[in-house]
């Protein structure tokens, strides 16, 4: 063999450096080579050399050693090794989207800010939805907060409202968020837990910290494991300003709210999912917009002058309380639309870069001390993550508006500034951009006097009655939730010292909940309670828009129906089933015991889209089995089928069989649709069991 033989060809499009020119390329009108014959682009480095050969180094010999002038694959490894950039400190895992807000109610009186100056205003927009604790690589559906960050490419700018599903903070000073973080993410000796918050420096933490306990309700309860990222509120949660053009300011507070209705999955269904699919938020998001079911939030905000701020029974600064709607009601003013899915996630998705300090003429800051930390830390991290000041270069971080200013140079440089004036004032003729008093931003001018202390104001030192709001607001159900996820996250902490520091607040929030809680952890009694700084109120009103449940949608658009087929099922029957659903606006998933599908009574062939073992029925929002008696024998016979069924009985799903199916589901004539278990007689029982769907869940079912 000559020694410039290469020993490995593995496909014909991968040639030897001796035979490439055998491949036809094209010439452009400069002579210049940019296709291949069969429509493919040439590969080239990164300094746009052709590439001859992208399966083998350059060798001094077939065996013998690499040479470092092989200046394609050195750059090649080099470019790779650089690949990462530093993940989010928090927030590491999220997936976005792109999309639309379109304004439905001018606010010209209340804010000048350009877009709210007529109804009908569009702007483009891109929104990343997120966890908190875990890292890049952790599972969707884990027991966290999620981030609600979106960005609106405005003509004045870019606006970004980086928000959470939880319209409250569990801190009420930013230089406590280091400690918060540290604690919540997995502890630095061992290196674990992952993604959650049940372990012992969590829970020691916020035993600490009575300022917590409004926001550890919220997170015990079902808003930390939404079913999806489309089913789920947002919230600016700190009081912003509205500035209009006569310079006065009205406080705003904003509320994403789904158009699809709010969904949450139980704590067992929560563990199972991550398992069948750490990707269940990012696929389902991908795969709504995909399939043109593009979720919409509304936005809503809630205004309120200084003499509403005095009259508020508590601090509106304070980020650890919430504006109760029945106080202040929401006001509709736009609506976002996500219509578009990324089409790199690492050039949008991670490297767009939220920043609070971002706002637009007509929308201020106020005086939360936690947004004025979060001004200084959002430009700041962007510094460490993308590795310079041009990041607002890239793309997805750029505004969609002219933009002019002075600033130059620095790392990854995207933009020449032509002509000399690069500083101002200048008297040169072509001077470049000036400031414009007219259209520019101006603060609001607050009158600002005081002491320079460390200090908290004294009306921020309630840290019950709300978190008491919260519980009593909630239905039967939920509150059970709460108990439960408290016991379960509790159990996981070590220190029974921690667990007893925690059931201790819980009596200022509500004496049963901390009854539950105690015995559910096996305490001997109730801790005595904190002594909290200021005697928690028994009087606030429960509200309704505080529940979940009470905010679920009327119909089944939007979820996912699985249906469990095996061969010898009748045609009709699972025409009838798909065709509901498809009408009431859902998804059908096929799933059979092998993936290759089933052969109906009727000599079909239907493809199924999973075999059993991979979609168990926590992936979906209900559920039908369609068997003959064979089949249903058959399934019977297997275990993913059996767990398939006692989980969708045990998580109150909405559940259809057909009558030789009903025995997998220990489902017999005391069962019925009052249950949630319709056995099919046949295609006219479709519609009605679709139409029970749209509940989500049937809590009536004994035991689920
Ligand atoms: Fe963040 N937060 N945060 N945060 N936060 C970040 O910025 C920070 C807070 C929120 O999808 C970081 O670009 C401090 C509240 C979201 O890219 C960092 C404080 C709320 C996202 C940071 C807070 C949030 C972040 C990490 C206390 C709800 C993800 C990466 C003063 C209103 C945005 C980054 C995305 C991300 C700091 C508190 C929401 C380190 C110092 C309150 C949704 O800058």
């Amino acid at each position: 063999m000559p020694d410039d033989t290469p020993l490995f060809h593995p496909t014909a499009d991968t040639q030897s450096s001796r035979d490439t020119t055998t491949r036809k390329t094209k010439r452009g009108a400069g002579g210049e080579t940019h296709q291949q014959a069969d429509g493919a682009p040439h590969l080239t480095t990164a300094q746009g050399a052709p590439v001859a050969d992208n399966q083998n180094t350059l060798r001094a010999g077939p065996r013998g050693p690499a040479l470092m002038e092989d200046f394609a694959m050195r750059e090649k490894i080099f470019h790779f090794d650089h690949e990462r950039i530093p993940e989010r400190v928090v927030h590491a895992r999220g997936y976005g989207a792109h999309g639309y807000f379109e304004v439905t109610d001018a606010l010209a009186d209340i804010t000048s800010a350009h877009l709210f100056q007529k109804a009908g205003m569009r702007v483009p927009a891109f929104v990343r939805f997120s966890t908190v604790a875990g890292n890049k690589g952790s599972a969707d559906m884990v027991r966290d907060v999620r981030g609600f960050a979106v960005k609106l490419y405005t003509e004045e700018g870019n606006w970004d409202i980086v928000g959470n599903n939880i319209p409250v903070f569990f801190i009420q000073d930013p230089i406590k968020f280091p400690d918060l973080i540290h604690s919540v993410k997995d502890e630095p000796d061992r290196g674990f837990p992952q993604a959650q918050s049940a372990h012992d420096n969590f829970w020691d933490f916020v035993s600490l910290m009575p300022e917590s306990m409004h926001m550890v309700m919220w997170q015990m309860s079902d808003r930390t494991i939404p079913r999806s990222f489309r089913f789920m509120e947002g919230f600016g949660v700190h009081s912003f300003r509205f500035v209009n053009a006569d310079g006065k300011s009205t406080f705003v507070k904003f509320h994403w709210k789904p158009r699809q209705g709010l969904q949450s999955v139980l704590w067992d269904e929560a563990v199972k999912i991550n398992g069948a699919d750490p990707d269940f938020h990012r696929r389902d998001l991908w795969n709504a917009i995909n399939s043109g079911d593009y979720p919409e939030w509304d936005l809503a905000v809630q205004l309120f002058d200084d003499d509403f701020a005095d009259r508020f029974d508590f601090d509106i600064l304070d980020p650890t309380k919430i504006i109760p709607e029945e106080d202040v009601p929401l006001r509709v003013v736009g609506r976002l639309v996500l219509n578009r899915n990324v089409d790199n996630f690492f050039a949008e998705t991670e490297q767009v870069a939220f920043c609070t300090q971002n706002i637009v003429p007509g929308v201020d800051f106020s005086n939360d001390p936690l947004l004025q930390g979060r001004n200084f830390s959002y430009l700041d991290t962007q510094l460490k993550r993308l590795g310079g000041p041009n990041f607002t270069h890239i793309p997805i971080n750029a505004p969609r508006c002219p933009m002019h200013h002075f600033q130059q140079d620095g790392h990854m440089q995207m933009r020449g500034p032509k002509g000399r004036a690069n500083y101002e004032p200048n008297s040169w003729a072509q001077g470049g951009p000036r400031a414009d008093t007219t259209r520019g931003h101006h603060s609001f001018a607050e009158p600002i006097e005081g002491e320079k202390r460390k200090l908290r104001a004294e009306s921020f030192a309630d840290h019950y009655s709300q978190a008491r709001q919260f519980y009593i607001s909630q239905t039967d159900i939920e509150q059970a939730h709460i108990a439960e996820a408290l016991v379960f996250e509790l159990s996981k902490v070590e220190t029974v010292a921690i667990r007893e520091r925690v059931v201790a607040h819980l009596p200022n929030i509500d004496e049963s909940l901390a009854k539950k809680v105690a015995e559910g952890l096996g305490l001997q009694s109730v801790p005595a309670p904190h002594v909290p700084a200021v005697t928690p109120r028994g009087d606030l009103p429960p509200s309704d828009a505080l529940s979940i449940i009470r905010k679920g949608p009327d119909s089944f658009r939007g979820r996912t129906l699985g249906i469990v087929m095996t061969d010898g099922i009748e045609d009709a029957l699972l025409d009838a089933l798909i065709a509901a659903t498809e009408d009431a606006g859902g998804k059908v998933v096929l799933i059979a015991p092998a993936v290759g599908g089933v052969t109906t009574i009727g000599g079909r062939h239907i493809v199924a889209n999973e075999k059993i073992d991979g979609a168990p029925s926590v992936l979906f929002d209900a559920v039908a089995v369609l068997a003959d008696d064979a089949g249903a024998a058959q399934l019977g016979e297997m275990h993913p089928a059996r767990c398939f069924a006692a989980d969708a009985r045990a998580h109150a799903k909405f559940i259809a069989l057909s009558a030789e199916a009903a025995a997998l589901f220990n489902a017999d004539s005391a069962d019925g649709t009052a249950q949630g278990i319709h056995i099919l007689t046949g295609p006219q029982d479709a519609v009605p069991f679709l139409e029970a769907c749209g509940a989500l869940r049937c809590w009536e079912r004994p035991g689920g």
